[in-house]
């Protein structure tokens, strides 16, 4: 390691720090250009005196947390200030991501990975007498997210600084991201989350860039001119959060907006002694950016999301106008600067709502706010299920929005006049705002999120729209950043890959082929046998820790880590898990594979059978986790509150990936690949993404099972499907007869029999019809495991082929496909 040299250059300027030579010169080679640890550790040191005002022997873990997260923040900043001045330079065009969630999780580790400074980070931490690890784990997990729509735009942020798409991420700054999930006596409760409470040290606030956003009130007609005469106002005010690429070459901005009030203060109502009152507009100000909505795939039509829909959109989009008109005067020229993309209908208003500053508010005829608004506009469907498809009364929409009811009307009626289509599907239908329809009509290019996800698009949720526009659909395979999901969360596993194939790959994921050479020598599958089996010691020693159960390494860990839905079936696994305690209860001298199942996920507050869902498989792990005839074979887990950091523990000590939705229905499945990544084959129906994963395998190397789309539906005719498919299976008439007789509810016998009455005739999801082809697949995996080598090779092919869903590559298809944005590194 040797110093950097303070006076590394950049076009003609002196930098304080050498990563900037990586912006200017696209030099890869950083170790000539590492920090010295003697250089952090006084950075450190000086962080913790003069920014926090502590001194050593006084500081506690947060003190040491805040003096490193700001030391390591200071070597981000130079990057990104070096890749937004060369994006202004060179005029580029940018993308702006529109998103109402951004699941980041923590940031300190994954920052220390991307600068190539971990290992320093660790030593300096060490000689300053910390654990860099407990230090990590002192940081708030930050959840601005609910599931995978959120950890998707999490990652798309990382890749597109590490591929240098110039970008923008646009989000709300939520003061409480998802809630705490705790278990009493089995059940979820929920607690808020408070990740604020302490200083976050990743984002800058900028007060100086804050935007009025208008709400209800009324249309005037001013000279023939509509005017909007709003009833509320609140302030959007930026936080900048930088986000640094690999080896920090690029960086770009996630802009968070805090909702401010207009007016501070009633003053005159303060001095008459009306305290409460006096503070009542800030407080409902406030409320907008309060909390992140809870539900993922139910739609409620609350005014307040309307409203965080709207504040996020109208704030992002008077920013870009602002950013563009800073050099640029013709508003038609916009789309070769500026592209938007919807990440979900979520920020859909963003059609209208660009429409309306570029007619209204700068003069463009209708027409030409049109076209120019579509050419800027792309979106991105995540979900096909009707109940999470955004509709809003126009009863609701028009009061909270009275310009935009008008200027959604006038679409629909321009879209109509234009294609005159045979039978119109209105984008307004029913006193409702369609927002499917109204995303789709206003971007230039709409997508899916797999390659059968993207078909069921066209085929069965805008067939019309398809037809009247056709090639407007495109698909794009979701993908997961590797640098956090493998690098970062699986150092045994990455440092193997780097022992065998060379390092590059954490940026080239295809490069993981190379592994395959080394599938079939014996001691590359202990190396890789060893690093699993080292995950897995640490995640039983935590889940000792965390949820009081003894686990032994040796055991399969089979691991359903998501939200808890109907459609992904946790259901199924825990009713199979049940069949199986019982089978070894039969048989307990047979030659069972010890298993432990995890199970890891919340359930949305007010989705009553989800809990129910949660509460049995507690009540199951109790009966079964206390049960001495199958002690050693089988444990059920499922630790509280399941979030991205929990993810980073359970995946890489995983052995069987779990992903068992209904065919049709999980639009992709993002930790299907991080499963996958980090060597666990998967057990799973041919649905989202689990189709190109089980291509990208083969056959041999994935544990497939169950009804296909088209099977699915056509089962569905027959109304007492789920009835002959549970009598014709003795495996599952065993289950549902020991649930219905309450073996694991004693304290409440009949506590289940709601939901084995579901099961048995309002079976929608398929469980039944699917619990055999299941139970077969599971004891084909049973059958595998006990052939070590085997299973070894098979887990490591899961790794060597899983390159196709780096979310980089993502991202290069993004910009070719729709964004028409080069890179810019
Ligand atoms: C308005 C309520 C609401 C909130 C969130 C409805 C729907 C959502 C999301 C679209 C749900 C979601 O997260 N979808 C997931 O998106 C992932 C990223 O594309 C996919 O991998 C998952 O399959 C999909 O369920």
């Amino acid at each position: 390691m040797t110093r950097i040299s303070p006076g590394a250059t950049c076009g003609g300027k002196v930098t304080r720090l050498g990563w900037i030579r990586n912006v200017c010169q696209g030099d890869d080679n950083l170790d000539d250009q590492r920090l010295i640890p003697e250089t952090l550790r006084a950075e450190v040191l000086r962080h913790l005196t003069y920014t926090l005002g502590k001194d050593a022997p006084n500081a506690s873990i947060y003190d040491w947390r805040m003096a490193l997260s700001y030391a390591i923040r200071d070597h981000i900043v130079e990057p990104w200030f070096a890749a937004t001045r060369r994006t202004w330079a060179e005029d580029r065009k940018r993308v702006y991501y529109l998103s109402m969630e951004f699941l980041i999780g923590r940031i300190l580790e994954d920052a220390t990975v991307n600068l190539g400074l971990r290992d320093q980070a660790q030593e300096v931490m060490a000689s300053l007498g910390q654990d860099f690890s407990q230090i990590v784990e002192d940081e708030p997990d930050a959840a601005l997210g609910n599931g995978g729509l959120g950890r998707l735009a999490a990652c798309f942020m990382e890749s597109m600084a590490t591929v240098g798409c110039p970008a923008y991420g646009y989000g709300i700054r939520y003061e409480h991201g998802l809630f705490r999930q705790r278990f009493q006596n089995g059940q979820q409760i929920e607690a808020p989350e408070d990740w604020l409470r302490q200083t976050h040290p990743w984002e800058f606030a900028r007060p100086e860039s804050a935007y009025t956003i208008p709400f209800k009130g009324n249309v005037e007609t001013r000279d023939g001119k509509p005017v909007w005469v709003p009833g509320e106002t609140v302030l959007a005010s930026a936080h900048d959060t930088p986000v640094i690429g690999w080896q920090g070459k690029w960086a770009n901005t996630l802009r968070l907006w805090e909702a401010l009030p207009t007016q501070m203060f009633d003053l005159e109502r303060f001095n008459r002694g009306d305290y409460a009152a006096a503070a009542e507009p800030e407080a409902l100000a406030r409320t907008l950016s309060r909390v992140l909505y809870p539900d993922d795939t139910t739609y409620q039509g609350k005014e307040l999301r309307l409203k965080q829909e709207f504040f996020l959109t109208s704030a992002a989009l008077q920013d870009i106008l602002r950013r563009f008109k800073n050099g640029h005067s013709n508003l038609r020229d916009l789309p070769k600067y500026v592209a938007i993309q919807m990440n979900d209908t979520h920020p859909a208003i963003a059609g209208p709502e660009l429409v309306r500053l570029l007619s209204d508010e700068n003069g463009l005829p209708f027409e030409e706010a049109m076209e120019t608004a579509q050419a800027c506009l792309g979106y991105t469907n995540h979900t096909l299920l009707p109940e999470a498809l955004e509709r809003w009364a126009t009863f609701t929409f028009g009061a909270v929005l009275p310009r935009h009811m008008q200027i959604v009307e006038q679409i629909d009626s321009w879209h109509r006049r234009t294609y005159s289509p045979p039978h119109y599907i209105g984008i307004v239908k029913h006193q409702e705002v369609r927002m499917g329809e109204l995303a789709f009509v206003m971007a230039h290019k709409v997508n899916g999120v797999s390659a059968l996800h993207s078909d069921l698009v066209k085929k069965n949720l805008f067939p019309e729209l398809n037809r009247l526009h056709p090639g407007r659909i495109i698909n794009q395979t979701n993908g997961v950043t590797p640098r956090r999901w493998l690098k970062m969360a699986n150092r045994p596993l990455a440092d193997l890959i780097t022992e065998t194939i060379g390092d590059g790959w954490e940026a080239d994921l295809d490069k993981l082929r190379g592994l395959e050479a080394h599938v079939d020598d014996a001691a590359f599958r202990a190396k890789f046998d060893k690093s699993k089996r080292a995950n897995k010691v640490a995640l039983a020693a935590w889940i000792k820790d965390h949820c009081g159960v003894t686990v032994s390494p040796d055991a399969l860990f089979d691991v359903q880590v998501k939200r808890i839905h109907e459609y992904k079936r946790q259901l199924l696994n825990i009713l199979q898990t049940v069949s199986h305690w019982h089978a070894i209860k039969q048989d307990p001298t047979a030659n069972w594979v010890p298993r432990v199942k995890i199970f890891g996920g919340k359930s949305a507050p007010g989705y009553a059978v989800a809990k129910e869902i949660i509460h049995f498989i507690n009540d199951v792990a109790t009966v079964v986790n206390n049960d001495p005839d199958t002690k050693d074979l089988l444990k059920i887990v499922y630790p509280e509150n399941y979030n991205v950091s929990m993810a980073e523990r359970l995946i890489p000590a995983s052995d069987l990936s779990e992903q068992i939705s209904t065919a049709g229905k999980e639009a992709s499945g993002t930790g299907n690949m991080k499963f996958m990544m980090n060597g666990a084959p998967t057990i799973g129906t041919l649905d989202g993404a689990n189709v190109e994963i089980l291509q990208e395998v083969g056959a041999e190397n994935f544990f497939l099972f169950g009804l296909t789309t088209e099977e699915a539906m056509k089962r569905r005719e027959d109304p007492d499907q789920s009835r002959k498919a549970i009598e014709a299976s003795q495996p599952m008439l065993d289950v549902l007869q020991m649930v219905a007789e309450g073996r694991f509810s004693p304290d409440q016998k009949d506590r289940y029999h709601g939901l084995v009455h579901r099961v048995w005739h309002h079976d929608y999801f398929l469980v039944a019809a699917d619990f055999d082809a299941y139970n077969a697949a599971q004891a084909k995996v049973d059958a595998a495991y006990a052939d070590r080598a085997a299973w070894v090779r098979m887990a490591a092919m899961n790794t060597a082929r899983s390159g196709f869903f780096s979310s980089d590559r993502t991202i290069r298809s993004y910009m070719s496909e729709i964004w028409d944005i080069p890179a810019a590194i």
